[in-house]
Formats: structure tokens, sequence, C-alpha cells
């Protein structure tokens, strides 16, 4: 008896395993969802035009369409030479007009391990050396970038471009597909995410930070609606140039901090493939001896994980009788390897409780406040418990009026 197998099935599951090779998706399941569905939803699209299925030697493309592009004067070529069969290239023209959205996302070829720099098409814009201050300033903090090396980042400040916006202006619709990054230089940006048909803001951006990385990351449609109150500075980063540099970036940083993150006793409770996803967005920060991580009273954006030294937790007692006593910090607790801090102001939506000392060299991995809220959702219950106890000890320390929820400057 033979079994018959189905006409194209091969193909089919050929182009979804080399897409799987090729991107390393955290999550084979949800990457199946996202793929098959994006295959059936180019198909339905009016036949050819969009997209065309082609069983490839390399896979499965799905070829999206692109509009024109313009930034700063310059013109690229936004479309895709649709009878070029063989053309097997990553290179995707950068689609930087965002009244000219990507309509369909392509899942590029892209390995990490193969890409060939050199023969890369670089994006290259222009600068004043006036944008390149501002440029440079915005984006010192970005986390993605922290790890990039000196030549990753300044292709990536090559490629980047600059974007004002008006207030009420949607610089990210959810569903859509990503056609960039953007980095905050200045504005107010509220997030909305949609659920069950209700959208609700769950955050903002206020003067810095930047979003638009997951689509980009994972070829998945943008997650939430991104909208400026007020007018704004941006720089976008197109597609092409954040996947060429910041997957590659991601998939090294896997490797270092792979092992690392398996052993954070905090992010025991989640699944392997939500460890990976931290470890995409996380950022490397390194302090010398004495440098202050954390200002009691500030306000806090982002969450630390200590990777190699010591962390002094310090705090001021409101109690302290006269204005000189006031300033004086008395020492809490220590953070050493594999432990957390930040945590609490991100909970409890309240300036910092305590400040951060670094003792000797010091690394830290750092998380924004967007991606510990969306990340790490399934530790709250064990951070919360361990909130208690803060409370219990500072009770105990600086007698019961002093208040988490209240911490003095
Ligand atoms: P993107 O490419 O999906 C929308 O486009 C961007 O909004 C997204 O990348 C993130 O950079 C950013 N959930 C999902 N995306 C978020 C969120 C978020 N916050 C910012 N972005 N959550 C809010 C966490 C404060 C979780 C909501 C349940
Ligand atoms: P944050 O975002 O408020 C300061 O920034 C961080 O210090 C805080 O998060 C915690 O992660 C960390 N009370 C308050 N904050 C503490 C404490 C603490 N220990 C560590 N942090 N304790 C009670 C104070 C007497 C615990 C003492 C062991």
């Amino acid at each position: 008896m033979s079994i018959e197998i189905p006409a194209g099935l091969t193909e089919l599951l050929q182009g979804y395993t080399v897409e799987v090779l090729r991107q390393r998706p955290p999550d084979l399941l949800d990457f199946a969802v996202h793929y098959f569905t994006r295959l059936q939803d180019s198909r339905q699209q009016d036949g050819a035009r969009a997209c065309s299925f082609r069983p490839h030697t390399r896979g499965v493309n799905f070829d999206g369409e692109t509009g024109h592009s313009e930034s700063n004067g310059e013109q690229h070529d936004g479309e895709h030479d649709e009878d070029d069969e063989d053309d097997d290239s990553d290179f995707e023209p950068p689609v930087i007009n965002r009244y000219n959205r990507r309509v369909s996302v392509c899942a590029e070829a892209f390995n990490p391990d193969e890409e060939d720099e050199d023969t890369e098409p670089r994006v290259v814009h222009p600068k004043t050396d006036e944008q390149r201050c501002r440029l440079q300033e915005a984006c010192k903090d970005i986390l993605l970038f922290k790890t990039l090396d000196q030549e990753q980042l300044s292709q990536v400040l090559d490629a980047m471009f600059e974007l004002r916006v008006k207030p009420q202006e949607h610089v990210i619709d959810q569903g859509d597909d990503g056609d960039n990054f953007y980095v905050v230089e200045r504005g107010l940006y509220d997030i909305f995410v949609e659920r069950d048909g209700q959208s609700r803001c769950v955050g903002r951006y206020d003067n810095h930070g930047s979003f638009g990385e997951l689509a980009l990351m994972y070829n998945t449609p943008r997650a939430a609606t991104i909208v400026a109150t007020t007018d704004g500075a941006l720089w976008g980063l197109d597609r092409v140039t954040f996947r060429r540099i910041i997957l590659k970036n991601n998939a090294r940083k896997r490797k270092m901090f792979e092992n690392f993150v398996e052993s954070v006793p905090i992010l025991k409770s989640l699944e392997l493939s939500e460890r990976m996803k931290i470890v995409d967005v996380l950022g490397e920060k390194i302090y010398k001896d004495g440098d202050r991580i954390i200002v009691q009273g500030d306000l806090a954006d982002c969450f630390f994980i200590v990777e190699s030294g010591e962390v002094k937790i310090m705090m001021k007692s409101k109690q302290t009788k006269t204005a000189q006593e006031s300033n004086q910090e008395v020492e809490i607790t220590r953070c050493t390897r594999g432990q957390y801090f930040g945590e609490l102001a991100l909970v409890t939506n309240k300036p910092r409780a305590a400040s951060a000392y670094a003792v000797g060299d010091v690394k830290c991995l750092v998380m924004d406040v967007q991606a510990f809220e969306r990340l790490l959702g399934p530790c709250m219950d064990i951070m919360k418990r361990n909130i208690t106890h803060y409370e219990e000890q500072l009770t105990a320390l600086f007698g019961s009026s002093m208040d988490l929820r209240d911490p003095g400057k």
C-alpha cells in the first residue's frame, strides 16, 4: 500500500522549515501560525500582484508590496522587480514614508550567521553635524543599541532618518506590517493596545525610549498603536537595516546570555522562548565603582539584573531629625550576580524607593518598562511577594511610618 503525498505538501513544509532555520523564532508554534496565516492571506490577495507563493530552493518567500519611499530629499525606488525570479537577495528598499505603510510582511531571507555584510547595500541618510548630535543624544540610552559594536552602531546611525510628527498622528497602527523602528527624540506618545474590540491606553513614551522593534524582529503584525499626543521628533530606522544589524546582534546576544539568563532565579517561571524574547530586548550597561545606577526619588523607566559584580542598595530615611541627617543614606541590601533590582518603582508606579551604587566594576542587563510589563507578567507574583518582604524589613529598620509607596527624596 502506498501513501500518496499531496501535491505541494513537501514545498509547504520545506518553506516553513527554511524560514525557521533562517529566522530562529523563539516560538515555533507562534511562528507557524503567523507564517501559514500570512501565506494564506497573501494567496487570497489578488493573486500574483501583491504576493506570490514561490516554492524556492531557499524556501517560500512573501514578497511585500512596498510603496515609494522618500526622505530628506532622497529618493529610493520602493518597487520590487516582479520579473526577477531569481532575486533571492535580502535587500528591500527602505520604506520610510509613514503614509505608505507596508501592506505585507516579508519573511525575508535572513540568516544572521551567513549574512555577508560587505555585499549588502547600505542605507545612508546624510546628516548635518547638528542632526548627528541630536541623533546621538537620542540614541545614547537605547537598549537595543547597547550591545552593538562601533561599526554596527555607526551603520545604524547613518541609516536613521528624521521624522516630525503632529499631535494625534498615528506613528504605528496595531495590525499593520512593520516598516520602521523608531527612537524618540522628543514628544509624548501614547501606547494603545486593542483587545476584544476595546482599545486601551497601556503606557506612554515620555521624551525618550524606542518602539516598533517587535514586528521587525519577529515578522509579526504591529502589536500596539502609537499615537503622538504633542508635536514630536523621531528617528526612524528602516526594516532592512534593522534586521541586518539588530537581528544579527540578537543571535550573538542569545549565545552570550543564554546560560546566564537560564540561571536567573526570577526568570525560572518563564518558558525558554519567553526568556529568549527577554534576551532580544535586553541591553547591557557597565558601571565603575561608586557609580550611581538608580537615584532614590527619580522616575523609573527600567529594570536591572546583575550580570557581574555587586550593587549596593542605599536608602534615605525621612525619619531623621536634622536636615544634615536626612541626607544620610543607609545601606539596606546588596545584589549580586543573578539578582534583580529596580522592579519596585515599575510595579508600584512610584518614584525609585532607594538608590543603587556599583561596588567595584558592575555589569547589568537592563530592560525597559514596556518590555518589563510585556514579558515579566509570569514573574509578577514572586516579585510582589518579595516587595511585601521589603515592607516588613522597612518597618523594622525605619519604623512604621516609612512607606514604600511614598519614598522620600
Ligand atoms: P511593534 O513593532 O509591534 C508597536 O509596534 C510597538 O509598540 C511594539 O513593537 C513595541 O515596541 C511597542 N505590547 C506590545 N507592544 C508594545 C507594548 C506592549 N508597549 C509598547 N509597545 N505592552 C505594553 C507594555 C507597557 C503590553 C500590552 C499588553
Ligand atoms: P526601585 O525601582 O524602587 C530602588 O529602585 C530599588 O532598590 C527597588 O526598586 C528595589 O529593587 C531595591 N526596600 C526598597 N527597595 C529595595 C529594598 C528594600 N531592597 C532592595 N530594593 N528593602 C526594605 C528597605 C529597608 C529590602 C531590604 C532588604
